[in-house]
């Protein structure tokens, strides 16, 4: 055998240098414009979560951190929490000083969050993980958002009149409560839209039969409730009703709205408490959007609908309905007809049962709801939808409506 000048423990040295140069070639990256080598750094990356609350214990938010290859050591990562609508302490339990391990030969590790549990109606609240990048691996990002989604279930109370909601909620602020208890309806908030729609957009667009006028016997406050009412007038096929708009005065991006109403019946009655973008100047309809939170045709009043109206490059429109228990009309008893809006989606809820849900993923085109919106109440009488009144239709047809609520989150 060829005698070796080296020791052993010197041909060790070498081999495992050998070695060490074959593990570090095997990640080098050779830049051609300089001939220099760079150790690149194994990737860490996770993902935004989603995580539902809980009602009674704390639910774990998992965020997977990955590594683009099995760790060759282990790997330490510090983390903190930063609180955005999610409150440390509140919603969830926060850290300054977190750490988690991702051991060598794992490709991922779980850091782990504890979601606080409440019994409270709330907005999709977050909060994001910071993680600090440690030495031997890089981050694919610093941030990462975890969204809590509300999990609680509403029983509304009632009364002789119906059902109606709680005048405050914990953590949400009153952004603008309109409940037409003073002498006369609030000019500061309302204006009247007048007539029959003509010239521009006769019978408003739908062959609607009614003027709206802002007579007394049309709109008044009544023992604090608000009452449209749809008059067939007297000696003639003519129609009148009330519609009135907060454009310009009371727009909101956002919220619960909590609404309590009893509404008109028949064939052809047409009531409606909804929204328009307040871009509608710039935009048109329906780029604007529309949120029509309830919408009845007469001839079913059983029968509540909640839409959306939006521009694919052309009119669409998705939404969904709520009907009582059979033989119940929305003219017996007052109901509370709710949305809660928010960022990229908006839920339809009548007396807090949710019967729709829309998000921006699935409007295609321009999603127009994430923009401030003004209010429209009004009944209308005849056109496309409900058709027009016939000999079965009882006049005068009342809405009344005994309050608006706009719900914001705090901070
Ligand atoms: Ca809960
Ligand atoms: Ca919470
Ligand atoms: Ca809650
Ligand atoms: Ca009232």
């Amino acid at each position: 055998m060829y005698t070796s000048r080296w020791t052993k423990t010197q041909a060790d040295k070498i081999m495992k240098y050998f070695l060490a140069i074959v593990i570090v070639a095997g990640q080098t990256v050779f830049c051609g414009c300089s001939g220099d080598s760079t150790i690149v750094k194994p990737e860490i990356s996770a993902s935004s979560l989603r995580v539902a609350e809980g009602n009674s214990t704390e639910i774990i938010a998992e965020v997977k951190l990955s590594i683009n290859e099995p760790a060759r050591e282990d790997i330490v990562i510090s983390f903190s929490t930063e609180d955005r609508t999610a409150k440390s302490g509140k919603d969830y339990t926060g850290t300054d000083a977190g750490s988690v391990t991702l051991s060598a030969g794992s490709s991922s590790v779980n850091l782990a969050i504890p979601i606080l549990p409440d019994d409270n109606l709330e907005f999709t609240e977050e909060f994001v993980v910071r993680l600090k990048e440690p030495e031997n691996a890089s981050l694919s990002s610093e941030y990462i958002t975890i969204r809590i989604q509300d999990n609680d279930q509403f029983v509304p109370e009632s009364d002789a009149e119906g059902t109606f909601s709680p005048a405050s909620y914990p953590d949400l602020i009153l952004v603008w409560g309109e409940e037409f208890n003073g002498p006369g309806i609030d000019t500061e908030a309302w204006t009247f839209e007048l007539g029959d729609g003509c010239p521009d957009l006769c019978g408003w667009g739908n062959n609607e039969l009614q003027d709206y006028t802002a007579e007394e016997e049309n709109v008044r406050i009544s023992n604090g409730k608000l009452v449209i009412t749809a008059l067939k007038e007297d000696n003639s096929q003519n129609y009148t009703s009330a519609r009135m708009i907060t454009r310009g005065n009371r727009e909101f991006q956002y919220g619960r709205i909590d609404i309590r109403a009893r509404l008109p019946y028949g064939q052809g009655i047409w009531p409606a408490i909804w929204m328009l973008g307040a871009n509608i100047g710039q935009v048109g309809w329906p780029r604007c959007g529309e949120i029509d939170i309830m919408e009845l045709v007469g001839h079913l009043p059983g029968v509540s609908h909640g839409t959306a109206h939006f521009d694919v490059g052309g009119w669409q429109s998705k939404g969904s309905s709520y009907s009582l228990s059979a033989g119940q009309t929305f003219t017996d008893e007052f109901h509370v007809f709710s949305i809660l809006w928010e960022k990229d989606n908006i839920k339809w809820y009548v007396d807090y049962q949710k019967f729709f849900e829309l998000s921006g993923e699935t409007v295609g085109g321009t999603y127009p709801f994430n923009n401030p919106f003004f209010f429209i109440l009004n009944i209308a009488v005849g056109g496309n939808w409900p058709g027009n009144p016939d000999g079965t239709t009882v006049f005068p047809q009342v809405m009344e409506i005994d309050y608006i609520r706009v719900f914001q989150p705090q901070g």
